[in-house]
């Protein structure tokens, strides 16, 4: 039976562009809180609806389940192709909009499963903080990559309207090393993220979903 989209996710984390895209697109949503990251009762919960036991997940009004942040961005611009939020299929910025929706999922967002728990790698705890520094200058370095290949088309990456790709690039390049070293290492791309930090469709979701609290920027 076919009803509002149900957002599993949580405060800060990469439910928020999914949640920011369902916002901008005016559709009915729900959030069930997951800290899966923090909070083991919260991932043995989340393990019966994502056995990888991440967020996001979401659950289409058709009931089919998506996983995968990128992926189901893209679907939600490409399901609502009057919102403009992805350029269309046969459009030539597409391939530049896929390959960086990609890089910020594979090169950057997979490193904080490291992150999260850097015990996941370290063989001693004495490593940790050494996994944590080389992940910290490897997202940097990723930065500082996309930064040099790339430029924003507009106010926004692709354009002057918004895409889910500026989205995504907003709240990950949020996470740490946080936003004063991002704009070090991408100048280039500091501008598309304050303006979606300054979003007027998105003015009252910061503060609910990832508010802009003192020393945010770190
Ligand atoms: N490839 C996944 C990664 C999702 C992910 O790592 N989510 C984090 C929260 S931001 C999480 O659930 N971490 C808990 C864990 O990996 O155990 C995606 O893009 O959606």
């Amino acid at each position: 039976m076919a009803g509002d989209y149900l957002v599993y996710g949580g405060l800060g984390s990469g439910s928020v562009p999914v949640e920011a895209a369902l916002t901008l697109l005016a559709e009915p949503y729900r959030v069930i809180e997951r800290r899966v990251w923090e909070d083991p009762a919260a991932a043995e919960e989340m393990a019966k609806v994502n056995p990888q036991r991440q967020v996001p997940a979401l659950v289409l009004p058709s009931g089919e389940l998506m996983t995968e942040s990128a992926a189901i961005l893209i679907h939600l611009a490409d399901s609502h192709p009057a919102a403009r939020l992805a350029p269309a299929v046969d459009s030539p910025l597409r391939p530049r909009f896929l390959r960086w929706m990609t890089y910020v999922s594979a090169q950057i967002y997979s490193l904080y499963w490291i992150r999260d728990d850097a015990s996941r790698l370290a063989a001693d705890p004495a490593h940790e903080p050494i996994l944590l520094e080389r992940t910290k200058q490897r997202i940097l370095d990723c930065w500082r990559m996309m930064d040099a290949q790339v430029t924003p088309e507009g106010r926004f990456m692709l354009g002057d309207e918004v895409s889910v790709l500026d989205l995504y690039l907003t709240v990950v390049s949020r996470w740490g090393p946080r936003r004063k070293a991002f704009y070090e290492a991408a100048p280039g791309l500091t501008p598309v993220v304050k303006a979606v930090d300054a979003l007027p469709g998105l003015a009252a979701f910061w503060p609910e979903r990832m508010p802009f609290f003192d020393g945010w920027e770190g």
